[in-house]
C-alpha cells in the first residue's frame, strides 16, 4: 500500500443492526477491490472480517474488524463492527475514528432498534452517513418501505441515488441517478456490470427522482441553488460536489442498493463512498487537552505533531497484543515511540502495520488520517491518546453504556482462580465493556457486561484463548440480616475442670438502629466489673458473629450492641473467654430480637418507545417494583422504578424479549429494604440448605 495524503483517505464504520449484512458487504468490497480473489462467506465461515472463533462459530460479529484497500484515486478503510447491543462498544469506538459510516439496512428487515441506536450515536459523532439497502435479492424485499423507515423512524433525509431493478429473484441490477443509466450486472458473482438504457416503466420514476437527487445536490451550497434556479441543472461535478457537501454537514443521506452475496451494486457503492464520503479533514479542527490540561486544537495534517487514537486493542495469547489506532495528525515510523498521552508514559515499538482482517502488512511510515496498528505496548489501552513526547494531546475517552448484566464465575476445576483473574485481566484489555468485581459479602466473582450474549461470548474465550473454563450462575443476592426490636440478655462463658479455666461474663442490650447506619458499639461498663483490657474482645465477639451472619448466613446490619455489665475471675479470664462470650450472647440476643433479612433495592431506569410503556410497567409490578415518576424522551419514554436485586438479575434478556430488542435500561443502587416475610421465610430455608 502506498502512502495516501489525508485528502484521498476514506475511513468508513460499517454499521447496522445484526445480520443486515455488514460483514458479507466488506467481504465483497475487498473483493472487488482486488485485496481477495476469492469471496468468502459467513456460512463457510472463511470471511476477512468475522476470524475469530467465536465469530466462525456463532456466525456473527462479536469484534470490530478493519480493513484498506484502494480504489481508483482513494485509499478506503473500512471497519466492519458487530450490530448486536452485546458488543455495541466496537461500533462505538469505529465511529469515533471513522469521518464516514456506511448504514448497512436489510431490505428486508428495515430499520430496527439497533439501527436507530447507531445511527443516533453516528450523528453525535458528525459522521457523514451513506445508506446501503442490502438483501435486495432476497424474498419480500422491500426497497420502498427501507427508504421510508429512514424517513419516519430514522429522522433521516434519504436521497436516492439509484432505483433498483427488479427485486427478489429477479433482482438485476440498479438505474444510476447520476449517469441515467441501467447497471445491468452479472450474476456469476464477479462484480461486472453492463451499461444499458433505462428500461422503458421505470424512466418515469428514474427522471423523478433524478430531480430530487439534483435538488438535494443544489440545496447544500448556497451557490449550486443559485445555479440551479437559473440554469434548472447542475453538471456533474457540481451534483457530486453538493452531495458531498450535504453528507459532510449531515443534511442528507445518499442512499444506494444492492446484494452483498450477488456482488450487485457493490462497486457503485464504492464510488460513492469515493466521491461523496468526507475524508479525514472535513472534521475540521480536532480539540482535546494538553499536557497542562488547557483546550488545544489539531489540525488532520501530517505537518502537525504526531497524535493518535486507540480504538481497539486485540490480545492474543501467543502473538501479544496488538493496538490499533487512528493518526489524527503527523506521522509515526516503524521502530520508533510514543508518548501515551492519557496515561503518561513512554511506549516503544517495532512494526508499523496496516490491516486487513488479521493480515497485517508492515509499512516503513504512515500519516495523518491513516489507520494502523502496532504490537506488543506494555500500558496503552483502547480510548487512550498517544503523543509525540514533545507535543502531548489527549482526547476525551468515550462513555460507553452501563453493563446491564451480571454473572457470577465459578471455575470448573477448583483452583483454577487465580488462572481465571488473571484470563479476565487480559480480556479486559481488548473489552472495555466488560467488568469484573469480586463481592466480598457473597463471596463471588462477576463479570458484567452488556447482555447475555456479550457474556456467554467471554466465557468462550477464557476457554479458547486461555484454557480456562468456568460456569456462569446467577449472582447470589447481598441479603442482610437486622433486628426489629431490643433486648437484653447476660452470656456467660465458662470452663473451670482442672488446669487453668476459662471465664467471661458479659450483659449486652442490643438495640435496632435505621436503615445505613450499619454498627455502634457502646461501653457503659463502670467501676471495672469487665477489666477494659477486654472491651475490645468484647466489641471483636460482636463483629465476628455479625459477619458470619445468624439467621441466614448474611452479613448483621443496622444495631447498636451496649455492654452494660458483666463479671470475671483473676485467674481464668482471658480476651479470648471474653471474646466467646460476647459472640454467643449476640447470636441469642439476635435471635430474639424479631430478627428480619433485608434486601438490596436498586433504582432502575428504563427507556422504551410509548408501545411498551404498559407491558413494561405491568412487568414491573409483578417483580415488586414501584415506578416512582416517568420522563418524556425522544420519541420514547424513562420510566424510573425502584425494585428488589432479587428480581431484576435477569433483567436484561428479559427486557430485550419484551420490547422486541427496543428497550434499554440501567440500575444502580439504592438502599436497604426488609424482605416480606414469606420471602424471607425461603431463603432462610434455602442457607439452612447449603449447610
Ligand atoms: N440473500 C442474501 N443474503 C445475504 C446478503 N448479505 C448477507 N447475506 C446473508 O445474511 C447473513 C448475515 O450476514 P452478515 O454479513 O453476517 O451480516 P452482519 O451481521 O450485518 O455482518 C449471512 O448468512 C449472509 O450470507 C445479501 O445481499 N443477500
Ligand atoms: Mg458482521
Amino acid at each position: 500500500m502506498k502512502g495516501y495524503e489525508a485528502e484521498n483517505i476514506r475511513s468508513i464504520a460499517i454499521i447496522g443492526h445484526g445480520s443486515a449484512g455488514k460483514t458479507s458487504l466488506a467481504e465483497t468490497i475487498m473483493f472487488d477491490a482486488g485485496v481477495t480473489n476469492r469471496m468468502g462467506t459467513i456460512n463457510d465461515g472463511n470471511t476477512v472480517m468475522d476470524f475469530l472463533p467465536e465469530e466462525i462459530s456463532r456466525q456473527i460479529s462479536t469484534s470490530s474488524a478493519t480493513a484498506s484497500l484502494e480504489w481508483k484515486e482513494n485509499q478506503i478503510n473500512i471497519v466492519d463492527t458487530p450490530g448486536y447491543q452485546d458488543f455495541i462498544a466496537d461500533a462505538l469506538y469505529a465511529l469515533v475514528v471513522c469521518e464516514g459510516a456506511l448504514l448497512v439496512v436489510g431490505a428486508v428487515s428495515g430499520v430496527r432498534a439497533q439501527t436507530e441506536r447507531l445511527y443516533k450515536f453516528a450523528k453525535e459523532n458528525n459522521a457523514g452517513m451513506i445508506a446501503f439497502v442490502n438483501k435486495m435479492d432476497r424474498e419480500r424485499a422491500d426497497f420502498d418501505r427501507a427508504i421510508g423507515e429512514m424517513e419516519s423512524t430514522l429522522g433521516a433525509n434519504p436521497v436516492l441515488t439509484q432505483l433498483p431493478i427488479g427485486k427478489e429473484a429477479s433482482f438485476e441490477g440498479v438505474v444510476d441517478l447520476l449517469t441515467m443509466k441501467a447497471c445491468i450486472y452479472s450474476k456469476d458473482g464477479t462484480g461486472n456490470f453492463e451499461e444499458k438504457d433505462i428500461p422503458d416503466q421505470l424512466k418515469g420514476q428514474a427522471d423523478e427522482y433524478r430531480e430530487k437527487l439534483v435538488e438535494a445536490a443544489a440545496e447544500s451550497e448556497d451557490e449550486l441553488v443559485e445555479k440551479y434556479l437559473e440554469e434548472g441543472d447542475l453538471t456533474d461535478e457540481e451534483i457530486l460536489r453538493g452531495l458531498r457537501t450535504g453528507v459532510v454537514t449531515g443534511d442528507i443521506l445518499p442512499v444506494f442498493c444492492g446484494s452483498a452475496t450477488l456482488n450487485i451494486g457493490v462497486r457503485k457503492l464504492l464510488d460513492g463512498i469515493q466521491n461523496m464520503m468526507p475524508s479525514p479533514g472535513d472534521r475540521g479542527l480536532i480539540t482535546g487537552v494538553d499536557a497542562k490540561g488547557n483546550e488545544t486544537e489539531r489540525k488532520v495534517s501530517s505537518d502537525e505533531p504526531f497524535s493518535a487514537f486507540v480504538y481497539k486493542t486485540m490480545a492474543d495469547p501467543f502473538a501479544g497484543k496488538l493496538t490499533l489506532f487512528k493518526i489524527i495528525s503527523g506521522s509515526l515510523k516503524a521502530d520508533t515511540g510514543f508518548l501515551n498521552s492519557t496515561r503518561d508514559t513512554k511506549e516503544r515499538f517495532g512494526n508499523v502495520f496496516i490491516l486487513n482482517g488479521k493480515k497485517q502488512e508492515s509499512v516503513p511510515v504512515v500519516s495523518a488520517g491513516q489507520l494502523a496498528a502496532v504490537a506488543k505496548l506494555k500500558e496503552t489501552k483502547t480510548g487512550d491518546t498517544l503523543s509525540d513526547d514533545s507535543a502531548p494531546f489527549v482526547l476525551p475517552n468515550i462513555e460507553l453504556p452501563a453493563p446491564a448484566l451480571s454473572y457470577a464465575i465459578v471455575p470448573k476445576s477448583k483452583g483454577d482462580e487465580e488462572k481465571v483473574s488473571a484470563a479476565l485481566a487480559r480480556l479486559m484489555e481488548e473489552d472495555p465493556s466488560m467488568k469484573t468485581s469480586r463481592e466480598e459479602e457473597t463471596r463471588e466473582s462477576i463479570i458484567s457486561g452488556m447482555g447475555q450474549l456479550h457474556l456467554e461470548v467471554t466465557v468462550e474465550r477464557l476457554k479458547e484463548k486461555f484454557g480456562v473454563e468456568v460456569d456462569m450462575k446467577v449472582p447470589k443476592v447481598p441479603y442482610k440480616e437486622t433486628v426489629k426490636r431490643s433486648t437484653k440478655l447476660q452470656s456467660r462463658y465458662k470452663k473451670q475442670s482442672g488446669g487453668r479455666g476459662q471465664y467471661g461474663d458479659v450483659w449486652l442490650e442490643i438495640e435496632p438502629l435505621s436503615r445505613g447506619s450499619d454498627f455502634e458499639f457502646v461501653n457503659k461498663i463502670v467501676g471495672g466489673v469487665v477489666p477494659r483490657q477486654y472491651i475490645p474482645a468484647v466489641e471483636k465477639g460482636v463483629r465476628e458473629a455479625m459477619a458470619e451472619g445468624v439467621l441466614a448466613g448474611y452479613p448483621v446490619t443496622d444495631l447498636k450492641v451496649t455492654l452494660y455489665d458483666g463479671s470475671y475471675h483473676a485467674v481464668d479470664s482471658s480476651e479470648m473467654a471474653f471474646k466467646i462470650a460476647a459472640s454467643m450472647g449476640f447470636k441469642k440476643g439476635f435471635l430474639d430480637a424479631r430478627p428480619i433479612l433485608l434486601e438490596p433495592i436498586v433504582n432502575l431506569n428504563v427507556s422504551v418507545p410509548e408501545d411498551f410503556m404498559g407491558a413494561v410497567i405491568g412487568d414491573l409490578n409483578s417483580r415488586r417494583g414501584k415506578v416512582v415518576g416517568m420522563d418524556p424522551g425522544e420519541g420514547e419514554q424513562i420510566v424510573n422504578a425502584q425494585v428488589p436485586m432479587a428480581e431484576v438479575l435477569t433483567y436484561a434478556p428479559d427486557l430485550r424479549s419484551m420490547t422486541e430488542g427496543r428497550g434499554s435500561f440501567s440500575l444502580s443502587f439504592s438502599h436497604y429494604e426488609e424482605t416480606p416475610g414469606h420471602l424471607a421465610e425461603k431463603i432462610v430455608e434455602a442457607a439452612k440448605g447449603d449447610n
